[in-house]
């Protein structure tokens, strides 16, 4: 019998806001009570994950006081040190705010653009406080509805700069911290800017300091594009940019479904933990998901563990596969 027991050394990973979700949908609220980020610790030790990662206002409220805020993260950092988990990752809100309607770094409005630079600084102190070395990007806000709304070349511009202008934070900060961009084609926005995690690699090659700024490709993304997931992963591994990743599942050409990692497309799950495992990736394995609306507080512990030994059955299969000369 194989031992499909997580260990750190796989570098399993979820957000706050993956098992933290409470099963709200854009046609239904919550399902599940709330767990509290230092819940949230306690219960991805019990299932045997190896780190948290958060957005700034999974962990502090966004109309935290500085006094709430340093209790908030003193707890965080208790559960941490109590549980031995790590913090690889972090990221910005910068979707939810109803003041990001239009965008945030991309925004028409330069209030607003400038704001978003504000709070993802605040945002990379937070990340870094708590030991992130990976700050990844996902600009769920930064397109249009309507092309007669915005230029789409202005948008690329205004990106950017602002991650020039964040790259230079870094630097000036001497933080040790890598930018990981991640891709989608839709939702919340009609259309996102850089849809794939092929177009972000061609954007990486233009900013001031290409070398600080790889991506972070969704499984779920891609398929939404209708596109071999693995394809894109090998093409980031090949450009030494595969940062991050975010593994999950859903059917093709659907809303961002978010599925448990393996439990849609096994094919292509197979393949690309081959890949992983093949060239030796050894980045977090980040499950970005959730568990089904269906499921209760148990259900969800199922769901973090069944993510982790489904990667695991394909890792073992894998192997069998190279193994195998027929
Ligand atoms: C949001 C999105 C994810 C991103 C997160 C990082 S936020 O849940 O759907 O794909 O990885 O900002
Ligand atoms: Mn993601
Ligand atoms: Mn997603």
């Amino acid at each position: 019998m194989s031992d499909y027991t997580p260990k750190p050394e796989h570098k399993f990973t979820f957000g706050l806001w993956t098992v933290g979700n409470p099963g709200a949908d854009p046609f239904g609220s919550a399902v599940r009570a709330p767990l509290s980020p230092v819940e949230i610790v306690h219960l991805l030790a019990e299932v045997g994950a190896y780190g948290v990662n958060f957005h700034d206002n999974d962990l502090v409220p966004i109309d935290a006081t500085p006094a709430e805020r340093d209790r908030i993260v003193a707890d965080f950092k208790k559960a941490l040190a109590d549980t031995g988990l790590v913090v690889p990752m972090a990221t910005t809100n910068l979707f939810s705010d109803p003041v990001f309607k239009d965008g945030a770094f991309t925004s028409n409005d330069p209030q607003v653009r400038a704001y978003a630079l504000h709070k993802t600084m605040r945002a990379i102190d937070l990340g870094v406080e708590l030991g992130a070395r990976i700050y990844v990007f996902w600009g769920g806000r930064e397109g249009i509805e309507s092309d007669a709304a915005k230029s789409a070349v202005e948008g690329l511009k205004r990106m950017r700069e602002a991650l020039n202008f964040l790259c230079e934070y870094v630097l000036d900060q001497g933080y040790d911290l890598k930018f990981a961009l991640e891709a989608k084609p839709n939702e919340p926005r009609g259309d996102i800017y850089l849809p794939t995690t092929g177009h972000m690699l061609g954007f990486i090659a233009t900013l001031d300091h290409p070398e600080m700024v790889g991506v972070n490709p969704e499984m779920a993304h891609e398929h939404m594009a209708g596109l071999n997931f693995m394809h894109g992963v090998a093409q980031a591994w090949e450009a030494g940019k595969l940062f991050h990743i975010d593994l999950n599942d859903q059917n093709f050409c659907r809303y961002d479904q978010d599925f448990r990692f393996g439990s849609h497309n096994w094919k292509q799950a197979f393949f690309l933990v081959k890949f992983l495992e093949d060239v030796g990736y050894d980045g977090p394995r980040h499950f970005d998901s959730h568990a089904y609306r269906t499921e209760d507080a148990e259900g969800v512990k199922d769901f973090a563990r069944g993510s982790m030994r489904s990667y695991l059955i394909l890792k073992e299969k894998a192997a069998r596969f190279n193994a195998d000369p027929e």
